[in-house]
């Protein structure tokens, strides 16, 4: 079969709730990609920044692997050997005294707001049901009920109502509208240092240092999201590094198992996860200790092959050449590592016919709010890739 016959049976049977570029990818290595056709693609996505070290990264796949010969999954019920080691290395690589384990970013999300709210509850003394929680314009934190519930993209709202009260929505960017918003019943401020859906939007500096100070004398919980900007992604281990910000809670997933598993984690020190007690939170494969095995050796290989380092030179590196290149199209270029929004004139014509066209270049990549190019390759990526890819970029982009 061809990718057509692929693509076919797809539209057929599966739901269609997403509008993918037309490329069926049958095998991966590092930064580049194979369709069912044979044909060889750089991924300039790297699933939304799940695959940082790669694709099937031979010394993760190797953990699996042999994690896969002995034991998967006990449930929670039991304990298991690798979930402690996992706990204790991640707390140690990240600073933090405790860890939560689940499976998807948005379970890490959801964990957070509950776990933020019962702290607000039970340490900050904020009366029953009545816990506000402060989030930002442009969010995306996941697609459950209550995620969507504070997200101003109609895409990602419309028609799921009712929706989860407790939320307040101020600009991003903005410290007076947050210093505002806070009120005695204030729990917690959810933000993504760095906006990943939004276009890879770079709040103004100070921004980030600016609302953990006024968390700090609001005694408000901050909540990183690095489920998209951590673990290398721009260049520091987590983006909230980049301010010299501590936030009080974060949540990472996506890379944390280099693409092999879902497997996600909420991280805080004792006198916040410790609200919560036995049988009050959980989940069936959280911590199972196949995810732990893939994730502790996807956190190695970051360490050691110094991807997060990488990242930041080949980040500037590459966005430094997207900046010179000499075409009508581009309004401007932004990012922090190799995280990069190539934001589009709005008479370009819209995005997504750009990555239509660099496909047919051999390079992926996904649009994002009509005007923005969104380039997240993997970490690994190397000079001369770079290279590769910005003659590709060139090439495409001449053809408009
Ligand atoms: C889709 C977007 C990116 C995230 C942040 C939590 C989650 C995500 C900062 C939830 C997930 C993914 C979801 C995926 C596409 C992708 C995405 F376009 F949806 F918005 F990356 F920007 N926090 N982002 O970026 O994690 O539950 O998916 O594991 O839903 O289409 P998840």
């Amino acid at each position: 079969m061809n990718s057509r016959d692929y693509i076919d049976i797809e539209e057929r049977y599966g739901a269609h709730n997403y509008h993918p570029l037309d490329v069926v990818v049958e095998k991966a290595s590092g930064v580049w990609v194979w369709d069912v056709d044979g044909k060889k693609y750089m991924d300039c996505l790297a699933a939304y920044s799940a695959v940082n070290q790669g694709h099937c990264h031979p010394r993760i796949v190797a953990a699996m692997r042999e994690q896969s010969d002995k034991v998967t999954l006990t449930s929670r019920a039991f304990r298991n050997p690798v979930w402690p080691l996992f706990a204790r290395q991640i707390c140690e690589l990240l600073d933090y005294e405790m860890v939560l384990p689940m499976n998807s970013g948005a379970e890490a999300v959801e964990t957070a707001i509950k776990t933020a709210r019962k702290w607000g509850y039970k340490v900050k003394g904020i009366p029953k049901n009545r816990a506000e929680i402060i989030v930002c314009s442009g969010n995306f934190h996941g697609r459950t009920i209550s995620i969507i519930s504070f997200s101003d993209d109609p895409s990602s709202f419309e028609n799921y109502g009712p929706f989860t009260p407790g939320f307040k929505m101020v600009p991003f960017g903005d410290l007076e509208a947050l210093k505002n918003a806070i009120n005695a019943n204030t729990a917690a401020f959810l933000v993504e240092p760095i906006q990943g859906e939004a276009g890879v939007v770079v709040p103004p500096a100070g921004y980030l240092k600016g609302a953990a100070e006024i968390c700090r004398k609001n005694r408000v919980l901050l909540i990183a999201d690095e489920i998209q900007s951590g673990l290398g992604r721009t260049g520091k281990m987590l983006a909230s590094e980049h301010e010299g910000v501590k936030p009080d809670m974060i949540t990472i997933g996506k890379a944390l198992s280099g693409g092999l598993y879902p497997v996600s984690a909420v991280l805080s020190n004792r006198d916040v996860l410790g609200v919560l007690e036995p049988g009050s939170h959980g989940s069936t494969y959280g911590g199972n200790p196949l995810a732990c095995a893939v994730a502790r050796e996807a956190l190695n290989v970051l360490v050691e092959e110094k991807m997060v380092e990488n990242a930041a030179e080949m980040g500037a590196y590459f966005m430094h050449q997207l900046q010179a290149l000499d075409t009508p199209h581009i309004d401007f270029v932004r990012g922090k590592g190799l995280w990069i929004g190539i934001v589009l004139k709005k008479d370009a014509g819209g995005a997504r016919r750009f990555c239509e066209a660099l496909k047919e270049h051999g390079l992926l990549a996904k649009d994002t709010h009509e005007t923005v190019i969104r380039l997240a390759p993997p970490l690994v990526i190397t000079r001369k890739e770079i290279d590769w890819a910005v003659e590709k970029i060139k090439t495409a982009f001449s053809s408009f």
